[in-house]
């Protein structure tokens, strides 16, 4: 065996990656990403408890999430940074988790992807200013007794104190977006591409678009979002900039399709990007926590070679009308937390009234299986009396579809990224409130796609709230172990996917 990673859903024979990564990553990164996991931990062990550190240890973390960092040079580089800090004899190597008994290897790599998960979400709060001690002492404490031997049991709590912490990390990620970029409002994007110069910008990271646009404001370059960026356009302080345009293509699994020989430039600034084609090598550019060999990385945040090389591309000659994957040109996004928030009494009467029968939050982190068209089909079928909440970059399978709308509420409502779970949990629970029940009795089914950590730790957000019947796909998680699925299933009534007819009637029913 050369490598063995098992973190996401596309794992080989949805068993483990064990001599290069389906994502393309090699035996020799997997092998340096998980050395960089050992000195994070190593020096966890007693390292000082500043802001500093913390933002080191979230760095290091982040870019061993799925499709953030394929470059071997940057990941050794950054394992001796830490290294070098390092003031610890602690040897720990995190490769002895693999050999460990099925159920210890389960919830240790529960609580480390969750942590992985978590840590991209706090990166990004981090890079606009924003801490919080609990998340960094929690994941300072995770980190530093991870060597240790645990009982079941104690596991299965810190598992579910992932999910805990999440939702602050993920209140505070939401806190920091709407302090700076003020509440999203909802918003009509174009699929349409402007004739002339143009940047498409991928990721998630809202800090990094911004910058981009001060730096492109009056050079004639236009900004188009792509993927998990789209919902960008509906925060004031970034919707402002009248050459932030629209939205170009759909989710990442498609990038390779839609970016070849496309006249633009292209910047990631988190996950998803993929093995990196020959036909648009040359216009693609990283930031920050992404790289990939061969391709230019944007340092001290100077995007002047993106905006050039854009200029110089010049895009098309014409507008070019593009569509969605349904042939749907025009997207509506920004239905944040205030707004749901601010709608949540017209809400609750339409659904006494009877107008409204179910609300489905569907969506997720999308990915290539051939199976993931049970979302687009689920979408599809749910009755007229319905409504589909939707996050994340699975919302890409319907979000071009025109549903209508009940008493002027669109029947697709998008609340935005994967960490704008914040505010669909929000409303689930606000909703909850309104109805004088629990959350579980709110007719409102979950109905789940997963790909990478940050599923991971929403999914172990929304457990920890003791949300139940979530149905998840497109696959079950390889690391969960046989012992540990059937405790899900026992606890949370966790359910696989089946078809969207049969799983859409036992929603409606209740079950
Ligand atoms: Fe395999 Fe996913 Fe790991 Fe890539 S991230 S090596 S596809 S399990
Ligand atoms: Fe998508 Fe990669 Fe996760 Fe943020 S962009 S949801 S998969």
């Amino acid at each position: 065996m050369d490598m063995f990673c098992f973190q996401c859903e596309q794992t080989a024979h949805n068993s483990g990656c064990t001599s290069g990564g389906v994502c393309s990553k090699s035996a020799k990164c997997a092998n340096l990403q998980d050395d960089l996991i050992s000195s994070v931990i190593n020096f966890s062990q007693n390292c000082e408890r500043n802001k500093e550190n913390i933002k080191l240890i979230t760095k290091a973390l982040f870019m061993t999430v799925t499709n953030v960092n394929f470059c071997d040079e940057d990941i050794l580089n950054f394992t001796q940074e830490i290294k070098n800090l390092s003031k610890t004899d602690t040897n720990y190597d995190l490769k002895e988790l693999w050999r460990k008994d099925e159920d210890t290897r389960s919830l240790k790599s529960l609580i480390l992807f969750g942590l992985k998960g978590m840590a991209a979400y706090y990166y990004h709060a981090i890079v606009l200013g924003y801490y919080d001690q609990k998340v960094s002492d929690f994941i300072f404490d995770t980190l530093k007794q991870f060597p240790q031997e645990f009982k079941t049991d104690e596991l299965i709590s810190e598992v579910l104190k992932v999910g805990e912490i999440n939702l602050k990390c993920m209140e505070l990620l939401d806190k920091a977006n709407t302090e700076t970029y003020k509440d999203p409002i909802p918003t009509k994007v174009s699929c349409t591409i402007e004739k002339g110069p143009f940047i498409i910008v991928s990721g998630h990271d809202l800090h990094d678009l911004e910058k981009l646009l001060k730096q492109s404001e009056g050079s004639g370059v236009n900004i188009y979002t792509h993927g998990e960026m789209l919902p960008c356009h509906s925060y004031p302080e970034l919707k402002k900039y009248s050459h932030l345009k629209g939205n170009f293509g759909t989710a990442w699994q498609n990038q390779q399709k839609e970016f070849d020989n496309v006249p633009a430039a292209i910047l990631f600034t988190t996950n998803c990007i993929m093995k990196v084609q020959n036909s648009y090598k040359d216009r693609v550019f990283t930031t920050s926590v992404v790289n990939y060999p061969n391709t230019i990385h944007i340092k001290d945040d100077d995007f002047t070679p993106v905006i050039e090389t854009a200029k110089k591309l010049g895009g098309y000659k014409e507008d070019r009308k593009m569509t969605g994957i349904n042939g749907g040109n025009e997207l509506l996004c920004g239905f944040g937390r205030k707004t749901l928030f601010d709608n949540a009494n017209k809400l609750v009467t339409l659904m006494k009234e009877g107008k409204i029968k179910r609300i489905f939050l569907l969506g997720g982190c999308d990915g290539a299986k051939v199976g993931r068209n049970y979302y687009t089909e689920f979408a599809k079928l749910t009755p007229k009396d319905t409504l589909i909440l939707t996050l994340a970059c699975g919302k890409y399978r319907f979000n071009d579809l025109d549903l209508g709308e009940i008493e002027g509420i669109p029947r697709i409502i998008d609340v935005g990224q994967c960490n704008d779970a914040y505010s669909a949990i929000r409303i689930a629970q606000e909703l909850a409130h309104v109805y004088g029940c629990n959350v579980n009795e709110v007719p409102l089914s979950f109905v789940l796609s997963w790909y990478e950590q940050k599923a991971v730790c929403i999914l172990l957000t929304l457990l920890y709230l003791k949300i139940e019947n979530i149905r998840l796909g497109p696959s079950l998680p390889a690391f969960l172990s046989k012992n540990v699925l059937n405790f899900l299933v026992e606890k949370f009534k966790i359910k696989q996917i089946t078809t969207p007819q049969k799983d859409l009637q036992d929603c409606l029913f209740g079950r």
